[in-house]
């Protein structure tokens, strides 16, 4: 994988943080829960972009609704798309920004990325606010992992062979940031869902 720590200067990210305050009034963060057993997430979510992820009952999809108000997710705001430009490599827009918000003891399990018909695309992330523990290990679950941090403004990139790598957050360090009035953290991933027609 890729680590880009401080990637974004401290202006870009205070932008970033008041457009996503405007775009969250207009798609609230729902909690999602794990498909089957319906247990809940410990971190709410929302989305931008043509099509959001979303877990419930059903499964894990990608659409093009809200979950809560049915309505369209917002567009993205014009700033994730030059950070996609700068570090994808990937000549085609994203379609979908799920936005990830962490406060308290929430955490992210071990997970891989792959309801998306294109691995050939990246996996950008970008992370807002507290310091988190990000673990990653190889392509297959079970095996040896590793963590390290992720502070306000560092991106990640999650392309070739480690794609499919298998990463979760263990755990968010409360007062690291001031850059969210109420502290916690947010984490932003973008992705290109539908295979291009061309490449
Ligand atoms: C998080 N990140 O940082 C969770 N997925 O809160 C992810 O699940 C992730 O950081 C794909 C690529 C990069 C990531
Ligand atoms: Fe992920």
């Amino acid at each position: 994988m890729r680590h880009f720590p401080g990637f974004l200067d401290q202006t870009t990210q205070e932008k970033l943080v008041e457009d996503l305050r405007d775009l969250v009034e207009k798609a609230p963060l729902f909690t999602p829960v794990m498909p089957r057993i319906g247990k809940p997430f410990s971190v709410r979510m929302t989305n931008l972009g043509a099509l959001g992820w979303v877990s419930d009952k059903a499964g894990y999809r990608y659409q093009a609704a809200h979950p809560v108000t049915g309505k369209p997710w917002p567009a993205f705001p014009e700033s994730l798309l030059v950070i996609w430009d700068m570090v994808s490599h990937y000549p085609h827009p994203p379609e979908a920004c799920l936005v990830n918000y962490y406060t308290g003891s929430a955490k992210m399990g071990l997970h891989q990325d792959r309801d998306e018909e294109d691995f050939a695309a990246p996996v950008v992330s970008i992370s807002l606010g507290d310091t988190a523990v990000f673990r990653v290990g190889g392509i297959a679950r079970g095996g040896k992992t590793q963590s390290f941090k992720l502070a306000s403004g560092d991106v990640v990139v999650l392309d070739g062979a480690s794609r499919l790598a298998f990463h979760g957050i263990d755990r968010v360090i409360a007062g690291t940031s001031t850059l969210l009035k109420s502290g916690g953290r947010i984490n932003l991933t973008l992705r290109r869902v539908t295979k291009p027609a061309v490449s």
